[in-house]
Order: structure tokens, then sequence, then C-alpha cells
């Protein structure tokens, strides 16, 4: 009969008992309704004890149940004549049982709950037409240990009605928190105690922690702890979970809510857990759910190649289009996987693992990679892949990647790596060791040198051998010896090896004549160290005339130790000129040639594009340069000079002479295709669109070109940015080869300067040049020099406007061309330097050559730039050109040569009018004080 929440208005029975005092009485309420009420008021008489009695009540699962008594209770004063007997209280009794019908119960198994007093004033109480006032009492009581109770009213002589006992327990009701579902909950025994209940998780929830809540004594809900998550593709509405909509997702439960698809991405249906990618797009396994769908790059751009003997610098810029992404890393596919990364010139090969990439193959953030440890003279191709996330899932692959071919150039071998000793006695030992690892050619020779370590270097001996072992005798007993060993191919000496010690000991066998030996050691280490004076005074009497000489001393020593260079031949030296075109240049049978399209005029005829079939050869792209018909003999020997020269040279950065076609006619030059042109024209056409670095890199493939020709004794003589042919990697190839032309043919120089033996191509040419045709390397250089200046201004012309009379005049003055905008200091000075008046101190095409790899190894110090000083530059060209007014210091600046400034204030020249007065003899001897 207990339910939570409706109270329970409990039958009465009268207790039997033979003293049965309480009667049933109906009466009127005080909306006049009639209600039933136990009564009892034996005032009068002592020692009551009257009992009152419910039935069985069951205790349905509570713990704690309480009774709510409606009661009358009259004042014991509004009684006349009553005296001590009086009473105003009644008391509570409870008592559990599992009997639902007993008949019979002691007093004295009734447990007390309460003596109950009426806390109204009820000295009117009466019922009927009187005023009723009723109070309401409620005690609580914990039943615990039986299916139910009764409960018993004890009346002690008061005059008492009870009009209602409602007896009811308490439940915190059926709840939704956090996503968790808290079911109706019977409250705890004691007033203080708490229910601990676990929560469920509603439908399509999952636990986040367990959802927990305590059930207080009073039916509320008390601390929510924990709680649940909707699942992926599910989101919190109004305490349920419910679906994402089509165009929504939610990956996680732990996501706040549902979330529009990202870019290029689509749901169609409901509860998705994420959004599939459009077509074209994908999405990596590493990509969060929330990122826009991506697309794997394009190849990289611009790969461009620096060949340095048997390393290669490798540079490139990114993709144009990186799909939306920033994890683009480039790779060099290892061998075995498509696209094998290198290939010999004749049979396409992998590189062997022993090639070196630095910082590494695969995974590159940077766009520069150093290859080393190639061989030496060999053909490679190298192919960068561009990659990203999705590259893979994708699918993509060739459509990414560039690649570039090189050759690589002599150099010197590797340095011997370890060293033996054998048949060790008191004077003499076997030294053996073995090839380097690395002989890049043939071994010509073994240098060892060694010394005792107790004197160092300060004298040693050199001995020279041709196999891989050597006596060494005429050593002192018992004395520690250093040895290093070098190996020379035709590129020269390579590295001494790392030092190795032995020493010799005190067994006289096997003697060997020891006074010959002593007297050797003697000879030997005396003419070593009249050699080493020698050198040392050589050296520093050169130091002190050039900032280049120590390094062209170096070279010098390099040549003479490559007596294996060849040295170029003037086909104008052979009577018969076909026997020199035969000599130097392949004879192409003309059916093999396929002419495309015409790309240009040539000063003997048309230039034109086409492809070359050779058989056992793929095919090729090839330029064609014809002879126009109506030639004369000179015509004919002149136009055939250009290939007897071509063909006599081998390098990556000369065009290369594929042959001559002489048996029929036009007579035709076939050369290598260079895609794009000439580099004048090519920098004009890509103005300010290069990084430093590709233009260093294109003048090092020049200044290797041109180191090449100057080893080989060839002086070029028109070197410039229009003889400078581009193919599609950015390589710069040294063309244009001829003699006579060089002062007749050359557009530059027609109509120009006429030198006392043709014309000269006065922007470009040396003052000594000019002035009494001494061309030599360092003419060369000064050339370079200008060529230096044409590529950083991207095919500005040379003293721009100024006439030829006018830039002979201002180079003779000792103007020189400015820094071109942007351009880095460094290879201004290096400009500056290629244009020294005196040819002796501009640095040679070795030198030029180290300081460019110099510079691209440390790309930090081409940042300085000149800046604003080019506006200064302009400024200054144009009032020179205009004879105005120039102050001497601006006038300085301007030329990059403010250095000199105090040295000429110090000599008394504060105007540049002063300073023009100058003769060329005062000038050179202040802008070069000793
Ligand atoms: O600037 P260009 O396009 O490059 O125009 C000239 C033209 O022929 C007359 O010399 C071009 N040319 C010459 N040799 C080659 C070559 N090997 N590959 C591509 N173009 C060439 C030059």
């Amino acid at each position: 009969f207990l339910t939570a929440t409706a109270a329970y208005v409990v039958q009465l029975y009268l207790y039997k008992c033979a003293c049965l005092k309480w009667e049933e009485v109906s009466i009127m309420d005080e909306k006049n309704i009639p209600i039933r009420t136990y009564q009892v008021c034996n005032v009068l008489e002592p020692n009551q004890n009257n009992w009152l009695r419910t039935d069985w009540i069951p205790r349905s699962g509570a713990q704690r149940v309480y009774v709510e008594v409606k009661f009358t209770l009259r004042d014991c004063n509004s009684l006349p004549g009553v005296t001590g007997t009086c009473k105003e209280t009644f008391n509570l009794y409870y008592h559990e049982s599992n009997e639902d019908r007993e008949s019979y119960i002691k007093e004295s198994s009734f447990i007390k709950v309460d003596t109950v007093a009426a806390d109204e004033s009820f000295t009117q109480v009466d019922v009927g037409d009187r005023i009723m006032k009723l109070n309401t009492e409620v005690r609580d009581v914990k039943v615990t240990t039986r299916k139910g109770f009764y409960l018993a009213f004890q009346d002690v002589g008061a005059c008492i009605a009870l009009v209602s006992v409602r007896v009811f327990y308490k439940t915190c009701p059926l709840t939704v928190r956090n996503l968790a579902t808290f079911p109706d909950t019977i409250t705890g025994a004691d007033t203080s105690s708490l229910v601990e209940v676990r929560g469920s998780c509603v439908n399509q929830s999952e636990e986040r922690e367990e959802p927990k809540m305590y059930c207080g004594a009073d039916g509320e809900w008390l601390v929510p702890i924990g709680g649940c998550l909707c699942n992926p593709g599910y989101e919190e509405r109004g305490g349920a979970c419910k679906a994402c909509r089509a165009g929504f997702y939610k990956a996680k439960s732990t996501d706040p809510g549902c979330a529009k698809c990202p870019p290029h991405s689509h749901s169609l249906r409901d509860g998705a857990t994420i959004c599939d990618c459009h077509a074209g797009f994908f999405r990596a396994d590493t990509d969060p759910p929330s990122m826009a769908c991506t697309q794997p790059p394009s190849a990289p751009q611009q790969l461009i190649s620096v060949v340095n003997e048997t390393s290669v610098v490798l540079e490139w810029t990114p993709p144009h289009r990186l799909g939306g992404r920033s994890d683009t890393s480039y790779n060099f596919p290892r061998p075995g996987s498509a696209g094998g990364s290198v290939s010999s010139s004749q049979f396409c090969a992998p590189c062997g693992s022993d090639v070196l990439f630095s910082p590494g193959q695969t995974g590159l953030t940077t766009t520069r990679v150093v290859v080393s440890e190639l061989r030496a003279h060999t053909h490679y191709t190298f192919i960068v892949h561009a990659r990203n996330g999705v590259s893979q899932a994708s699918g993509a692959g060739a459509a990414q990647s560039v690649s570039v071919s090189v050759t690589t150039n002599q150099a010197a071998p590797s340095p011997v790596s370890s060293i033996q000793a054998t048949d060790v006695t008191r004077h003499s030992l076997s030294l053996s060791w073995q090839q380097p690892d690395r002989p890049n050619g043939v071994i010509l020779e073994y240098e060892v040198k060694f010394y005792e370590k107790d004197q160092r270097e300060r004298s040693y001996r050199i001995m020279r051998t041709f196999s891989r072992s050597v006596d060494v005798t005429g050593l002192n007993p018992l004395t520690v010896y250093v040895f290093h060993v070098r190996a020379r191919t035709a590129a020269g000496y390579g590295e001494f090896s790392t030092p190795f010690e032995f020493s010799t000991n005190s067994d006289p066998f096997p003697l060997i004549g020891e006074g010959v030996n002593s007297a050797f050691l003697l000879l030997s280490v005396s003419g070593v160290g009249i050699l080493l004076l020698i050198s040392a005074a050589v050296f520093i009497i050169s130091r002190r005339r050039s900032k280049y000489s120590k390094t062209k001393q170096d070279s010098e020593e390099e040549k003479h130790l490559n007596p294996g260079v060849k040295i170029y031949v003037d086909p104008f030296t052979y009577e018969d000129p076909d026997q020199a075109i035969h000599e130097f240049a392949k004879e192409i049978d003309v059916s093999s040639i396929h002419i495309e399209k015409v790309i240009g005029m040539g000063e003997f005829g048309e230039v034109c594009s086409g492809r070359l079939r050779v058989q056992g050869k793929r095919e090729i792209y090839v330029a064609i340069k014809s002879l126009k018909a109506g030639y004369s003999d000179k015509q004919r020997r002149d136009f055939l000079s250009e290939a007897s020269i071509m063909g006599q040279f081998d390098h990556p950065n000369i065009i290369r002479l594929e042959g001559v076609v002489t048996r029929c006619k036009p007579l035709m030059i076939i050369t290598e295709y260079m895609e794009n042109g000439s580099l004048d024209a090519f920098l004009r056409k890509h103005d300010g669109q290069f990084t430093v670095i590709q233009l260093v890199g294109m003048l090092r493939g020049i200044a290797s070109g041109m180191k090449y020709l100057s080893d080989m004794n060839y002086v070029h003589r028109d070197l410039a940015a229009r003889n400078i042919l581009v193919n599609s990697n950015l390589v710069c190839k040294v063309s244009d080869f001829g003699l006579s032309r060089v002062l007749e043919d050359d557009p530059e120089a027609t109509g120009t300067y006429l030198s006392p033996g043709g014309k000269i191509p006065i922007r470009w040419t040396a003052p000594e040049a000019i002035a009494y045709r001494k061309f030599t390397t360092a003419s060369d250089v000064w050339s370079y020099g200008i060529v230096m200046w044409e590529v950083v201004s991207y095919g500005e012309r040379p003293y721009w406007d100024m006439n030829n009379q006018d830039v002979i005049k201002a180079i003779e003055e000792g103007y020189r061309l400015p820094a071109p905008m942007d351009c880095p200091v460094v290879l201004h000075q290096l400009m500056l330097d290629c244009w020294e008046r005196d040819r002796a101190e501009r640095p040679t095409f070795s030198q030029i050559l180290n300081m460019l790899d110099k510079l691209i190894r440390n790309p930090g110090t081409l940042r300085r730039t000149g800046g604003e000083r080019y506006l200064q530059c302009t400024k200054a060209k144009t009032e020179i050109s205009s004879s105005k007014v120039w102050s001497l210091c601006e006038w300085l600046q301007s030329i990059g040569l403010e250095r000199y400034r105090d040295t000429l204030a110090a000599a008394g020249y504060t105007s540049l009018d002063s300073l023009l007065a100058l003769t060329h003899q005062i000038e050179v001897e202040i802008m070069n004080p000793r």
C-alpha cells in the first residue's frame, strides 16, 4: 500500500485490549464533509494506557518511512474540573514484522518513535458547529529488518481525536543527467545517507566516465559524476543523441557536435562520421577528418645542376601547385624503384649505394641537395619527385617529377685509406697500401711522403712509385717515422692519406749499404730544404704582388702536375681544313637528320632545330647550322673551323658537337639542342624570376666551361651572354667558337671600334685587347665579368646607351659598371676583380670557380646587396655620360670604389675634375698603392 509519492491514509484498528477506550466517531470537517476519527478522552481517570494500532503496512523496499499524523488535542485547562490526571501528548510506536495478520502484539514488542505534542493552541477546539484546529506532525522511522510494520498510538490520559495518518517513503525520481539515465531510486535508511546510483548511457552514446549520482535522504539527486558522449555521427540534442544531418559529420565522440564537411568533401547520408573527398581530392591516413581534402603536388620546377668534379649541387624551386598542403617533400628514387635516379650514358643503371646525398635522398624538405662520391667523367640523370601526404593515396607518379642530366668532371683520386709496413729493419721497411676507394681514373703514380716524427714536416722525403708498395731505405734505427701516400691520375694528385706511423728497430738485417743511404738521406733532406726555401721565397714575393697569386700559383702547380691535360689545336694550323674537320668532328649521314623548324639566323645561314637518330643510340634533339649556298672557300673554311674547334671539347658547360655534314650540301654543323636559346634573350624574358643561387649556378656553369677552355689554352675572345646557350635545366654552355668571326662577324663588333686587326665587341673586351689586341685568358676573364653583370641584371646592355668611344674612355678613366639591382656585394666585387686594369691582377677561371663554389656552399654570403646603390649608379651613368659635375665621393660610391676615397684625398684629389685630369699612369699608381 505504500507508494512513493501518494500518501497513504492508514486504516486504524482499535487495539484489542481489556481497556478499550479509543472510539471511532464520525464528525464533520471544517468544510462540513463528514470524516471518521478515532477519539479518546479519559482525562478524569488516572493511569490511562489506551492503545490504537494500524494494519500491517508492507515496506516495499523502503528503508525509512514517514508518518504524518493529523489530530486535535484538548488543552487540559479548557476542561473544567480536571486535575493532575489530564495529559496533552500521546506516544507513537512501531513494530516490524513479516506477518501481515498478527492479531495480538505485546505492548513491549512496540518500539517508541516519539511523544507527540500539539503545537497549536487548541483551547477552542471542537467539532460540529465549533471551530476545529488540526495539528499535523510528521515523524520518520527506520524500517529495515522485516517485510513490513505496524504503527500504534498510545494515549496516557489526553483528549485526542486522530483525523488522519499518512505513511510514505521518499524516492529520487528517474532523471537524465550528462546523457546518462538514472532510475527512480528509494532514499537511504538514515537521514544523512546517500545512495550511490550508476547511470546508463542513453541510446547512441558511450561512456566517457562512469556516470554516477547520489540519491539524498530527502529525494534530491546530488553530486553528478562522469557521464556519456554521443557516438561518432551523433550529437546531443535535448538530452538525447541525434544523427548528424547530410553535409555534416562528427568524427569522434569527444567532438563538441556535428560540423560542416571541410572543403572539397561531402556527406550524403545522416550520421556521417567522416566526409568523403570530392573526385580528384584525397585525404592522407594521418589527415584529421576536419582537414580539407587535398591533391598531390605538381612537379618541382627549374631544376638546376652545378657540377663540381665528382659532386653535383642540385637545386630546384617548389612545385607550382602544392595541392593545398604544406608537407611537400622531395625524393630521389632509390635504386630499384621506378625511374632509378642515376644512369650511366651507355646503360641506364641505378646509382650505387656509395653515392652520398646530403642532406638526404628521401624526405627532403629543402630544395637543395649535394650529391657526392659520384664517378668521374660519368653521365648521370637525377630525378626529383615531389610528394606530399596524398601522393600515395592518389597514385600519382611521373607527373610529379623532373629530371636533369649531368656529366661529372675529372677528379683527383680519393686518399689512400690504409698503409701497412713489413720487413722492418734498423734502416728500412717495406710499405704497401690498397688502391684508393675512388681512383676516379687510371692511377699513374703514387707519391710517398715521410719524415721522422720528431722532426715533424720540417724535413721530409718524397718517393714515387707505379706500384702499390715501396721499399723505404736509409732510415735511422729505432726511430718513429710518419708516412703519407697519395695517388695521381690524369686529373692530378689526390689528397695525402692520414698519417701512419712506423718505427724502425735495432735488427741489422737485411743490411743495405748504410753509408750510401745516409748520404742520400742527407742530400735529399738538404735538397728538399733548398727547394722549400726557394718555394717560400717565390711564395712570399708573389703574395705581395697579388691577392690572387697564391691560388694562381696553386693552379699553375696543378697544371704542372697534370701533364695529361689536352691542349687545344688551332685548326688553321692544318694546311687542309678538311683534315682538321675529320680529325675532330664526326661525319653524319644526312639521312639520320630530321629538320623541324628554323630557330634563328647565324652568320653563315639559318639555324634550325631537329632530331638526330644515330644507329644504336636513342634519338636526340639537335640544333643544325647550315652554310648558305654560294659560299666562298674562305667562308667554307671559317664555317667548318667552328666545328673543328668545338669537336676538341668535351665538357658539360661547352656546347657539344654531334657532328658535321660535309659530304653533301648544304654543309651542316650539328650540335646538341639548347631549349632556352641564348642566355641574354632568355634572361630578358624571365626578368627577376630567378633566385640569386640560380643565377650564381648559371655563372658557375659558365666559369666551369671557361676554366676548361683556359686549361686547354683556348682563348674565346667573344665571351658574352649572347654566346651562352641555356638548356631546359638552366645549364649554361659556352658556344660560338670561331676565329676570324671573333673580330669580324659578331654583330656587336660591326661598325663599332675598328682595331688595327678587325672589329671588337668593345663592351665585353678588356682594354689591352682593344688597345693592342692582347687576347688572353685574362681578357676572357674581363669578358666573364661583363657576362656576370649581364646575368645579374637579367640581360641589361652593358654601359646602357653609352657609345663605344665613351665606354672606352670611361674604362680608361677608371669607371666600372656599378652593381646591378639586388646584386650581392660579393658578386659585384668579383666583377670588379675581373675588371682590374692590370690583367695579372685579375682572378683566374679556377679562382672564380672556387669563389662561386664557396658562395653556393654558403648562400648567406650572397645576402648582402648594395640595395639602393643601383639608383645612384644609374644616376652616375647618366651623369658621367653627359659629363655633368659629380662629386668625387658620389662617383666613387657609384662605381664601388669608395674604398679609395681616403687614398685619393690624401693624394690631394678631392674633386672629380681633378681626378679626370689624371694621367693613366698616375691613376694606376693611386689605385694600386704598394
Ligand atoms: O637566342 P636564340 O634562340 O639562340 O637564337 C640564336 C639563333 O640560334 C642563332 O644563333 C639559336 N641557337 C644556336 N645554337 C643553338 C643550339 N645549340 N640550341 C638552340 N638554339 C641555338 C640561338
